[in-house]
């Protein structure tokens, strides 16, 4: 078998299924250069959306004459990199299952190099849930680490842009309780994200909590009406610390003079 590396919007993350050989923690452990080094790939099967993590990219960046096959199933060009030797407009699933019988039917190995990835993969968890352990104080991070704890069955966890999602996707780990992950990528626009959320609410079933940064949240503050007008039940955590925070990962959060003004833009909402 080969390692999957499961995007926190893939829909493989949350639900219960034989997690052998996924890897939900590369977001953490791909920013590890001698790891990224050592562990080229030869062929990379991409499904669907462009992959959330930076770290992702980069590693694909850096293994650029990796043999890769995009698969589409929308019929779009989902491939703004052009690292893709392949673009293929299928189904995605009804390929998986065209190329089952060529696998053959004896068991299959797990090679050294799929093996690197899990070792990589449980010490990655455990550092991270160690790590969420000893934080006593606010940290965003941790919000997903307790939500993925808190969440019941069934849930529905959206993520909105900007650090939400990226933090859903470095603590926010795979397990038995089913939880349906969403966001918008798309533009990855901070826009419509609360009307967007609260229509998944109206069309699911179970419970639904949307975690959200400040600024995102006061620009789609409007789509709160849809509560009152569809009956609404949602839980919004609010991310609140006061403007961009993904920003300050920048270079220019170096400049004192201008960086609040042009890049965090802090509202002083409470
Ligand atoms: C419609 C739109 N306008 C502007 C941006 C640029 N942008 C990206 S992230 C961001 C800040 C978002 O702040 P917040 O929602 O509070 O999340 P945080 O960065 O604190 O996680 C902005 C303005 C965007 N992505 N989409």
């Amino acid at each position: 078998g080969f390692p999957i590396l499961a995007d926190p919007l893939s829909g493989l993350r949350g639900v219960p299924h034989d997690h052998a050989l996924i890897v939900d923690s590369y977001d953490a452990f791909l920013r590890d250069a001698a790891w990224v080094e050592r562990y080229a790939p030869d062929l990379v099967l991409r499904i669907g959306a462009m992959p959330v993590a930076k770290p992702l990219l980069l590693y694909l960046q850096r293994h650029g004459s990796a043999h890769q096959i995009v698969i589409d199933g929308d019929g779009g060009w989902n491939e703004p990199t052009l690292l893709a030797a392949e673009l293929l407009h299928a189904d995605a699933r009804l390929l998986c299952e065209a190329l089952l019988p060529a696998l053959g039917t004896a068991a299959p190995r797990t090679s050294e190099w799929a093996r690197s990835w899990q070792a990589a993969q449980r010490a990655t968890r455990a550092a991270i849930d160690a790590h969420m352990r000893a934080i006593d104080g606010l940290f965003e991070g941790k919000v997903f680490a307790e939500l993925r704890e808190l969440l019941p069955e069934g849930a529905l966890l959206y993520a909105g842009n900007s650090m939400p999602i990226r933090d859903l996707d470095t603590f926010f780990a795979g397990g038995e309780r089913a939880v349906r992950l969403l966001g918008n990528r798309g533009a990855n626009g901070i826009d419509g994200v609360v009307s967007s959320a609260l229509g998944a609410a109206a069309a699911g079933q179970g419970p639904t909590v949307l975690a959200i940064g400040d600024l995102s949240f006061y620009h789609d503050s409007n789509g709160l009406l849809a509560t009152k007008l569809h009956q609404i039940d949602a839980t919004i955590v609010l991310l609140n610390n006061d403007g961009g925070g993904i920003f300050s990962f920048l270079p220019q959060a170096a400049d004192p003079e201008h960086f609040e003004a042009l890049f965090g833009t802090p509202t002083g909402l409470d």
